[in-house]
């Protein structure tokens, strides 16, 4: 039987992990691990020397969950050190209330726990829902249904190591699904101050929406964007021009 370890980052409470958990359970046995509120842009956070409160409980109907008062990763850390049955077949993460594309999935906590998942060995796959039209209503459905596939197909023909497949579902009717490589966000972050105390506020990100072939391209052309994520960071194409600095000490 397949088992599946669902996690997010907007929190157990959230009906976007709810979709997901229960479109899994249509592939096998689904158990949850999730923050117990939202750790949205918590990045891959290791909670270290904190105390992180955990909790058994349950989403839907009786789907088994534990909420971790902790960030996406710690979810799938502790998983690994025993406090979910381990290991799982996959881990699915999301789906996310918003779209992780470019450089946020350095932000994403939706992307770190599959992040997480790959370090300790587990293929995964991070879901993210794009609601491009504020007034819009959220079906978390269509992006549920296109996880299902993507899922069967990871265990079919699992993954290379530290690996992950980052899935980006539209709004309204998906033209098909589009392989993608990360495209470059453009951030419009302000600043807003009141004396010491500063936010970061702004309209949400834009990017390089004309860039054939990118993540961004092809969910504002209207296709799911499927981003293969590898965690070997190394710029590789400066190595040479590196090199040629001939730096010595
Ligand atoms: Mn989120």
């Amino acid at each position: 039987m397949v088992y599946i370890l669902v996690t997010n980052d907007d929190g157990i409470h959230a009906p976007g992990i709810l979709a997901l958990a229960q479109a899994m359970q249509t592939i096998g046995d689904v158990q949850v691990a999730a923050p117990s509120i939202n750790q949205s842009a918590s990045g891959h956070k290791k909670t270290l020397f904190h105390d992180i409160p955990v909790k058994e409980t349950t989403i839907g109907a009786g789907i088994p969950a534990l909420s971790v008062g902790g960030s996406p990763a710690d979810c799938i850390a502790l998983a690994a050190m025993g406090l979910r049955p381990w290991p799982p077949d996959i881990v699915v993460s999301g789906i996310n209330r918003g779209e992780n594309m470019s450089q946020d999935i350095t932000y994403s906590g939706t992307v770190t726990a599959a992040l997480e998942a790959t370090i300790q060995g587990i293929p995964a796959v991070a879901v993210s829902f794009t609601k491009r039209d504020a007034d819009s209503v959220e079906d978390y459905q269509e992006a549920a249904r296109i996880a299902q596939v993507v899922v069967r197909h990871v265990l079919a023909k699992k993954l290379p190591p530290l690996t992950i497949l980052n899935l980006n579902v539209p709004q309204g009717n998906v033209k098909g699904i589009r392989l993608t490589r990360q495209g470059v966000r453009i951030y419009l972050d302000e600043l807003a101050r009141e004396g010491d105390i500063v936010r970061i506020v702004g309209e949400p990100p834009t990017g390089n929406l004309d860039e054939a072939g990118t993540d961004l391209w092809a969910v504002e052309n209207g296709y799911a964007s499927l981003t293969p994520i590898h965690l070997d960071m190394t710029a590789h194409r400066f190595l040479a021009d590196l090199a040629a600095w001939d730096i010595t000490i």
